[in-house]
């Protein structure tokens, strides 16, 4: 009902309609539709009531708002519906929600989206900055024919997905992938992916994405400590605020369309397609893993997406998990 009400308004928007009128359309009570109104004023909709004209959309707030997402989709898998869409003005991580929904037995291709994170995480127990209604905070549930080993390719899936979203929206931003998962602008982080799984020693139960890209974050947005190490899409685009919901959307049917592309074309692909956006194969790199520091020339990845790194000694190691720093950057 919500849907339909929000959908006349659009059309007859800047135009008034009346709740009687609407009222009879769609066969319920005057009250019902005010209760309808009251709530679509309450996720952000400025919608006008005026006695004798009836109600008019003002305008639509620039929320992750699923109406507003839903709308933009035709996807297969990843938010293919409207009810896969779950929106939240604040929570403490869209991974954790998400995870708890598929204990529930939410089925694959369910989003969760956040205007503001309490808990927002990183790897490691690190954390992830996310102020009200700046970035796009999403994660999405998976549940792939695959073994948990096969797994980290999905992350550079996505993140090749971020990267391609963003540069329809803003093509002329110079985007890098640092091997796994953050995305960089300028040698500064923009997005950050924190891929989580169930699993047994070789079946996947599911396995959760999160993406937190940073789009309309101000400088004094962010803690004090990543004011040099961050950046957001306005601050990359001449100050231009970028429309959160319509990114949203268009990362989603990146997601989906590399997600199906993935099953036909095979790991090869997503790692070709990643390599266009690569700013680590080929240089001096230091990883840092649980195990110890490791330092060498980034070679090559693997089929899985592990990273292959050579040292002085010409010995390869190969990592499916670490943090790299680059000592030569771009
Ligand atoms: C990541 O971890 O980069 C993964 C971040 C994933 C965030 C998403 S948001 C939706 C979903 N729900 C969650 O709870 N998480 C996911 P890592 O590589 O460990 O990087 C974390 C580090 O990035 C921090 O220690 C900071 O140094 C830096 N950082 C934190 N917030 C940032 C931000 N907004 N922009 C840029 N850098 C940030």
């Amino acid at each position: 009902m919500r849907t339909k009400i929000l959908k006349l308004l659009k059309d007859k928007s800047p135009a008034y309609i009346s709740g009687e009128e609407m009222a009879r359309m769609f066969g319920v009570s005057r009250t019902s539709i005010w209760k309808n109104i009251r709530t679509l004023q309450a996720d952000g909709y400025r919608i006008e009531g005026s006695p004798r004209r009836g109600y008019r959309l003002a305008g639509i707030p620039d929320l992750l708002l699923p109406a507003e997402i839903a709308g933009e989709l035709q996807t297969e898998i990843i938010a293919s519906s409207p009810e896969k869409i779950i929106h939240y003005r604040q929570l403490d991580s869209t991974n954790n929600v998400l995870k708890k929904l598929a204990e529930k037995g939410a089925p694959e291709g369910t989003v969760v989206l956040a205007e503001e994170q309490t808990q927002g995480r990183g790897r490691l127990g690190r954390s992830w900055s996310s102020p009200f209604g700046k970035g796009i905070c999403l994660s999405i549930l998976l549940k792939p024919p695959l073994t948990p080993q096969e797994t980290p390719l999905l992350t550079l899936l996505a993140a090749v997905a971020v990267a391609k979203s963003i540069l329809l929206n803003l093509p002329d931003l110079a985007i890098g992938i640092k091997w796994p998962n953050d995305l960089l602008i300028h040698n500064r982080k923009v997005c950050g992916i924190l891929t989580e799984l169930k699993a047994e020693a070789d079946l996947l139960h599911y396995l959760v994405i999160g993406i937190g890209l940073n789009v309309n974050t101000r400088e004094e947005d962010f803690p004090a400590d990543l004011q040099s190490s961050a950046t957001s899409l306005f601050l990359e685009n001449n100050k231009q605020l970028v429309s959160r919901h319509k990114l949203a959307a268009s990362l989603l049917r990146e997601m989906d369309s590399s997600y199906l592309g993935y099953f036909k074309s095979g790991p090869g692909a997503v790692i070709s397609e990643w390599k266009k956006y690569n700013v680590t194969l080929g240089k001096e790199v230091t990883i840092k893993t649980v195990k110890g520091n490791y330092s060498g020339y980034a070679v090559d990845l693997d089929v899985n997406g592990a990273l292959i790194v050579e040292d002085a000694k010409g010995n390869k190691k190969r990592f499916s998990s670490g943090e790299v720093s680059l000592e030569k950057t771009l």
